[in-house]
C-alpha cells in the first residue's frame, strides 16, 4: 500500500495549498454564493463550513484524498463489523447499539443484534423499575439518587450526556426523578465529597466498568461498598449495586448478581460505549422514551454518514477540513466551542474521544508516521470562553481552527438571554474571519480625537488580522436526539481522520505504561521504599515518603 504523502490527492493538496496561504476568507467571500455552497443540513442540524480557507479546487482535493484513502469502503467495513481495530482484533460496533433497523448483523458467526436487543430491553425494565420506585432499597425506600462509579469511557460520555440533558430529567411535577451523582477520581476526596450529602437508604451504585478491573473504579466502587455496607449492613449491596461490565463473574464476586449485571461486548470501545448499557444512568435519569430518542439521533447520523455522498457527508467534511489545517496549515490544535451551557462538558468528552482515538505515531503497517495526526482539541463553552483564551485565537501566533456549536431555539427562554448569547456566537466567527485592518483602527482613533503618535502607537495592538477559519454548527433545539446526532457527528469525523492518517483510531496502548509503572511505586510507597528508578523518580518518591 502507497503511504499517506505519496497519495496523489495528497502531493496535490501539498502544492496547492501553497498558492492558497496567499488567499484569504475574505477574498473567498467575494463569491456571494460561498454560504449556500458550503453549508448544509442533516435534519435538525445545519452546517456552515463557508468560513474556512478553502477554495472550490482545495474542496475537490479534499474530496479525491477520502476517495484515494478508500474511505467509503472503509465506513461499509466498520459498519458491517469488519476487525477494523487489528491490534486488538476486534470490530467496531457502537453504531450497532443504537441500531433500529430490524436486520440481523453478524459477526462471528454470530447475530450480535439480537444480543444487544436483549440488553436494550434488560435496561428497560430496569429503568422503568427505578423511576416508578418498584424498586426499592433494602430499607423498603425508593432510589432518589445513582452514583456512577466509572472512569475514563465509563465516566465521561455519561457524565456529559446527563450534565447535558438535565432540561429532559423532570417528571411532569418538575421534578428530578433521581439525581446523578459521577465518581470517577481515584482521589479520596471525589467519592467522599459526593457521598456526604446522600442517603444510602435511597442511593443506587452503578459500577461502570467494561473489564471490571480498572483500579479507580474497583477502589471506588469499595470504598461505597463499605459506606454502604457500615449504614444498612451486608445485606444490602445486592439492592443497592448493579454493574455495567463485560466480565460478569468479576461483579458477580463483587457481590452483584448476574440478574443485576448489564451486559456489552468487547466491540463496543471504552469511549464509544455511551450508547450501550454503560449509558445506564443517562437512562434512569431521563428515562426510556428520552435515551431511545437519543440512541435514534445517533442512529439517523449512521444513516446519513453511511449513505451521503462524500460531498454532503457531515462528518467527512468536517473530518476532511481538519486534516487541511493539521498537516497543511501546522495547526496543531482544534477548539470545540459550544454556545450551549448545557453542553459545558461536550469539549472535555470530545478530548478523549478525539485524542484517545487518534493520538497515534504508528501507521495501519506498523510504520512510524512521518506527518501530523490527532490535533489537541480544546475549549470551554461560550461566552465563558470569550472572557479566557480568545485573546490568543484572535490575535496570537497560532492558527486555531475551531468549532462554534449553537442552538437556534434555547431551553430557558428568559428575556434577551439568547438573542445576546447568539449575537456572541455570530460575531466571533465574523471576528475571526474578518478581522479587523489597520485603516479602519486608525479612522476609529483619529474619530476618537487621538493625536497621530497616539494612533500610530495603539494601532498595531488593535489590528486584526483575520483569516481564522471557523465552523458552525447549529441545531434547530438540545434535545435527545439532536444530542445523540451531535456525538456520533463527531465519533464518526474522528473516525474519518483516523482512516485518513492511516492510525487505528480505536486502541489506546498509550495509556498502558504509566498504568504498569505505577503499580511498582504503590508498592514502594507501601513499604516505603524508593526503589530503582531514575534520579527524579527517586528523588521525588523519598521526598513524598519523609
Ligand atoms: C476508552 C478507554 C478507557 C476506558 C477506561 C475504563 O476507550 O478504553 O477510557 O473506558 O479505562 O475502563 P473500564 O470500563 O474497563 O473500567
Amino acid at each position: 500500500m502507497k503511504n499517506l504523502e505519496s497519495l496523489k490527492a495528497w502531493q496535490e493538496l501539498s502544492s496547492h495549498v501553497k498558492e492558497l496561504k496567499n488567499t484569504t476568507i475574505k477574498q473567498l467571500f467575494v463569491d456571494n454564493k460561498r454560504f449556500s455552497k458550503y453549508s448544509f443540513k442533516v435534519e435538525n442540524i445545519m452546517l456552515d463550513f463557508s468560513k474556512n480557507i478553502m477554495e472550490e479546487k482545495t474542496f475537490s482535493l479534499l474530496m479525491a484524498l477520502a476517495k484515494e484513502a478508500n474511505l467509503p469502503a472503509k465506513i461499509e467495513g466498520m459498519f458491517g463489523g469488519e476487525k477494523i481495530n487489528w491490534t486488538e482484533k476486534r470490530s467496531v460496533l457502537h453504531t450497532a447499539i443504537r441500531n433500529f433497523e430490524s436486520k440481523p448483523l453478524v459477526v462471528d458467526g454470530k447475530d450480535v443484534m439480537s444480543d444487544i436487543l436483549t440488553v436494550r430491553k434488560q435496561m428497560h425494565s430496569f429503568v422503568e423499575s427505578v423511576r416508578s420506585g418498584e424498586w426499592k432499597g433494602v430499607t423498603g425506600n425508593r432510589i432518589r439518587h445513582i452514583v456512577n462509579i466509572g472512569i475514563g469511557g465509563s465516566d465521561l460520555g455519561p457524565r456529559m450526556v446527563c450534565n447535558a440533558l438535565k432540561n429532559y430529567a423532570n417528571d411532569k411535577l418538575n421534578n428530578h426523578v433521581c439525581d446523578v451523582h459521577f465518581v470517577s477520581n481515584v482521589d479520596g476526596t471525589d467519592i467522599t465529597e459526593t457521598l456526604k450529602s446522600l442517603d444510602p437508604q435511597e442511593t443506587l451504585f452503578m459500577v461502570a466498568s467494561k473489564t471490571f478491573t480498572t483500579q479507580e473504579t474497583m477502589m471506588n466502587a469499595k470504598s461505597a461498598r463499605a459506606w454502604l455496607v457500615s449504614a444498612l449492613g451486608k445485606d444490602a449491596v445486592s439492592k443497592h449495586f448493579v454493574a455495567m461490565t463485560t466480565n460478569i463473574e468479576a461483579a458477580n464476586s463483587f457481590g452483584i448478581e448476574s440478574k443485576n449485571c448489564f451486559g456489552f461486548w468487547d466491540f463496543v470501545g471504552g469511549r464509544y460505549s455511551l450508547w450501550s448499557a454503560i449509558g445506564l444512568s443517562v437512562a434512569c435519569y431521563i428515562g426510556n422514551n428520552n435515551f431511545e430518542q437519543f440512541l435514534k439521533g445517533a442512529h439517523a447520523m449512521d444513516l446519513h454518514f453511511k449513505n451521503a455522498p462524500l460531498e454532503k457527508n457531515m462528518p467527512v467534511v468536517l473530518g476532511l477540513l481538519g486534516v487541511l489545517y493539521n498537516n497543511f496549515f501546522d495547526a496543531d490544535s482544534h477548539a470545540v466551542l459550544p454556545y450551549d451551557q448545557y453542553l459545558e462538558l461536550f469539549p472535555s468528552y470530545l478530548q478523549q474521544g478525539d485524542m484517545e482515538s487518534n493520538g497515534k505515531s504508528v501507521d495501519f503497517d506498523g510504520n512510524e508516521i512521518a506527518y501530523q495526526t490527532g490535533p489537541i482539541i480544546w475549549g470551554r463553552h461560550g461566552t465563558d470562553g470569550q472572557h479566557a483564551f480568545y485573546q490568543l485565537i484572535h490575535q496570537g501566533t497560532k492558527l486555531i481552527p475551531a468549532d462554534f456549536i449553537g442552538v437556534k431555539e434555547s431551553l430557558n427562554k428568559i428575556g434577551d438571554h439568547h438573542q445576546v448569547l447568539l449575537s456572541h456566537f455570530l460575531a466571533q466567527t465574523e471576528a475571526l474571519a474578518f478581522g479587523k485592518e489597520r485603516s479602519v483602527v486608525e479612522a476609529e482613533l483619529k474619530k476618537e480625537g487621538k493625536s497621530a503618535g497616539e494612533i500610530s502607537a495603539l494601532a498595531p495592538h488593535k489590528v486584526f488580522k483575520g483569516n481564522r477559519p471557523t465552523n458552525t454548527i447549529i441545531l434547530d433545539k438540545l434535545t435527545p436526539y439532536s444530542l445523540g446526532q451531535l456525538i456520533a457527528l463527531y465519533e464518526h469525523k474522528i473516525f474519518v481522520q483516523g482512516v485518513i492518517w492511516r492510525v487505528n483510531s480505536f486502541d489506546q496502548w498509550g495509556v498502558e505504561l504509566g498504568k504498569v509503572l505505577a503499580k511498582t511505586i504503590l508498592e514502594e510507597l507501601k513499604e516505603k521504599k524508593t526503589g530503582n528508578h531514575d534520579a527524579s523518580t527517586s528523588g521525588l518518591i523519598k521526598y513524598l515518603l519523609d
